[in-house]
């Protein structure tokens, strides 16, 4: 299982509480869909997600990193229980909309970038490593019930 120190979870909470969902939701799924445009396919239905101006307009990528980003608050809330908190979306996401595991790991590495520039010099190297760890733990999680 994986331990959480108080620090870890004080640099996640301390973070977390002036995270705007919507607004990192969307940046973050943004990044993610024009720095690794071979993403663009799973979001079909989504309308125009071609380029960098469509993907910031679009009203669907906007709600969709909301959706994440909540997402990712539960996980948050079950720090000491983050596969079971994710198991049916893990499921979800393998048997239902067939996303690659691997594109995980780039939401959480964009959704690191985007929390860098919105906190600056207060996202200090010690918080950045709890944030990486916490988007492993997330990612290992998600991909739990592929096979
Ligand atoms: Mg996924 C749906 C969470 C990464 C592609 N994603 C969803 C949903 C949630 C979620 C909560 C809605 C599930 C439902 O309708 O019941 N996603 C989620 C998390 C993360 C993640 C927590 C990573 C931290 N998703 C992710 C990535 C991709 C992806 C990286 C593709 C590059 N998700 C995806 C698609 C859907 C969802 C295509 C369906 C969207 C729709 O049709 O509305």
């Amino acid at each position: 299982m994986v331990h959480w120190t108080d620090e870890e979870r004080q640099a996640i909470t301390s973070i977390w509480a002036e995270v705007n969902v919507e607004e990192t939701g969307h940046q973050a799924l943004t990044r993610v869909l024009v720095v690794y445009p071979w993403t663009q396919r799973y979001f079909s239905t989504f309308g125009n997600v071609s380029n960098a101006t469509a993907i910031a307009g679009n009203p669907k990528v906007r709600a969709h990193g909301k959706t994440v980003l909540v997402a990712l608050g539960d996980a948050i809330k079950n720090l000491d229980n983050v596969k079971a908190t994710y198991a049916k979306l893990s499921e979800l996401h393998s048997e239902k909309l067939h996303v690659d595991p691997e594109n995980f790991k780039l939401l959480g590495e964009t959704l690191i970038i985007s929390l860098a520039a919105q906190f600056g010099a207060a996202f200090t190297p010690d918080i950045q490593a709890t944030w990486q760890k916490l988007m492993a733990v997330v990612t290992a999680a998600l991909s739990k019930q592929y096979y």
